[in-house]
């Protein structure tokens, strides 16, 4: 008889930080013979995101099913004007979760599992006795930061005194079991302290309690870069009952990602210029994905950037959302300070190849929000990470690099979205990431690791053919 076909959906969120990380994980699973549903909500929220669903639907023509999952919005009277629309969108999927089962249940091959994004904890886990088949998230930031979320439900439930709002009940610094340094409040998403209970809080408080009903977590992170932490989350001192963590990253770019037609003007005029520049003298600098750069920074880091000495490819982001009208960047920055830039280095704001960036020899620096995706493609590749956070997890990220060696942390800087860091601030901490030889031999020991990691006989495979086998029992 022939063997089963292991058959895996994915359902995704909003956001390249949480799409690139579940497509990733799809390709791998299809690279090791799998069948994959794609289960993509409807409408997008950018045109990066869907570009990128269709590049890699038509990439695999024959393996992958793209099932469109059109999502019932929010009753615009409870929305307040200015939320996050990449937020909006998850509180969208979670309020339309119930319409899965029937389109999972007439797929024409019975699921074997399905892997859906950390966002949507608790409305999937509501639904999942009519899944009928294992559920998994895909956590999208570090491990540290999954022990954290596991463990804030734990701290609330422990003082019953307590509000409901982690605000309460988070001290100066919040010790998780299994770990050998504390997360300090000042490192804690700005949305857990704020006061009041808001839908945010009350979204990670149940989805804490709801993890330990999951039947596994796939964490793009590996043991040379998050040993400590991956332990803690395996070994039950994080949270008892936890299901299995996997650490399968890191998860790698692939085929699919190359840009579109429309982009690959700047692209390729960015690596032109790059082949001009000497191995290692270009510090890459791009904020991530979701943070539009405030128009008070943008002078001061092009003023950075100029007296830092290095060459720079500096990727901008006017707006938070691509299909928002944008300005011109010479109208921010002037023509004159434009100039001088294009002197120097490279400026764009469209969206880039970032792993091609950053793998470019000339590349030998990365200033970096701290997303998690962005940390782990710098690991990856060798390159040297100086985080500047702006919002989110990723203070807790940028102590995961700076306690794994491969980056230094602007810890006095704070909270990007909050402080204006004047540009001869910016110039001195580049120069520190670019001299500090201690960097450059950790970050390409961790390079080697990350590709023993994804190699023939690593971690990557081991879980994934583990996982396969227990689908097929
Ligand atoms: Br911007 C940008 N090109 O121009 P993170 C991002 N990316 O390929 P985020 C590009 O988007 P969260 C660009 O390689 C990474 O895979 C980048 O994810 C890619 O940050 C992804 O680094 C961005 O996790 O998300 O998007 O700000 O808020 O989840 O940290």
């Amino acid at each position: 008889a022939s063997e089963a076909v292991v058959h895996v959906a994915f359902l995704p969120s909003a956001g390249m930080g949480h799409l690139n990380p579940c497509l990733r994980l799809a390709a791998l699973f299809l690279g090791n013979g799998c069948k994959v549903t794609l289960i993509t909500p409807k409408p997008t929220v950018s045109i990066a995101e869907s570009n990128l669903i269709s590049s890699f639907c038509s990439s695999f023509p024959h393996q992958v099913t793209q099932v469109h999952f059109n999502l019932i919005p929010l009753d615009p009277t409870t929305v307040s004007t200015n939320i996050d629309p990449f937020y909006l969108q998850f509180q969208t999927i979670r309020h339309s979760v119930h319409l899965l089962p029937p389109i999972l249940s007439s797929l024409s091959t019975p699921l074997s599992a399905l892997i859906y994004n950390v966002s949507l904890i608790s409305a999937v886990v509501s639904i999942s006795d009519k899944l009928l088949c294992p559920t998994y998230i895909y956590f999208t930031s570090s491990a540290r930061m999954l022990s954290f979320n596991a463990y804030v439900a734990v701290l609330a439930d422990s003082d019953p005194a307590a509000q409901p709002h982690p605000s309460t009940f988070i001290g100066d610094a919040v010790r998780v079991p299994g770990f050998t340094s504390p997360i300090p409040r000042s490192s804690v998403p700005v949305a857990f302290l704020l006061e009041g209970s808001n839908s945010f809080q009350r979204m990670i408080m149940e989805d804490s309690r709801n993890l330990t009903k999951l039947d596994g977590v796939l964490i793009n992170s590996f043991e040379e870069l998050e040993g400590e932490a991956l332990a803690a989350l395996n070994e039950g001192k994080v949270v008892r009952g936890l299901p299995p963590v996997y650490g399968i990253g890191p998860l790698m770019a692939c085929e699919f990602e190359n840009v579109d037609e429309g982009q690959k003007g700047s692209m390729s005029w960015i690596l032109e210029w790059l082949d001009e520049q000497a191995e290692g003298s270009v510090v890459y600098v791009s904020l991530g994905s979701r943070t539009e750069t405030r128009r008070e920074q943008i002078k001061d880091t092009a003023l950075g950037l100029i007296e830092c000495g290095y060459g720079f490819v500096w990727v901008v982001k006017l707006k938070r959302v691509d299909r928002e009208e944008g300005e011109d960047l010479e109208d921010v920055l002037g023509s004159e300070l434009m100039g001088k830039v294009r002197e120097k280095g490279v400026v764009v704001k469209e969206y880039v190849d970032q792993m091609k960036i950053l793998g470019h020899p000339a590349v030998g620096g990365f200033v970096s929000h701290g997303g998690w995706n962005s940390i782990t493609e710098a690991v990856w590749e060798g390159v040297p990470i100086l985080t500047w956070p702006q919002y989110g997890d990723q203070k807790m990220t940028s102590e995961a690099i700076k306690m794994s060696g491969v980056g230094i942390w602007a810890e006095e800087w704070g909270w990007g979205t909050q402080k204006v860091v004047e540009g001869t601030e910016i110039a001195k901490k580049i120069k520190q990431m670019m001299s500090d030889e201690s960097l450059r031999v950790k970050a390409r020991e961790m390079k080697d690791a990350a590709r023993k990691a994804c190699g023939v006989g690593g971690s990557c495979e081991v879980i994934i053919k583990r996982l396969i086998e227990e689908w097929k029992r």
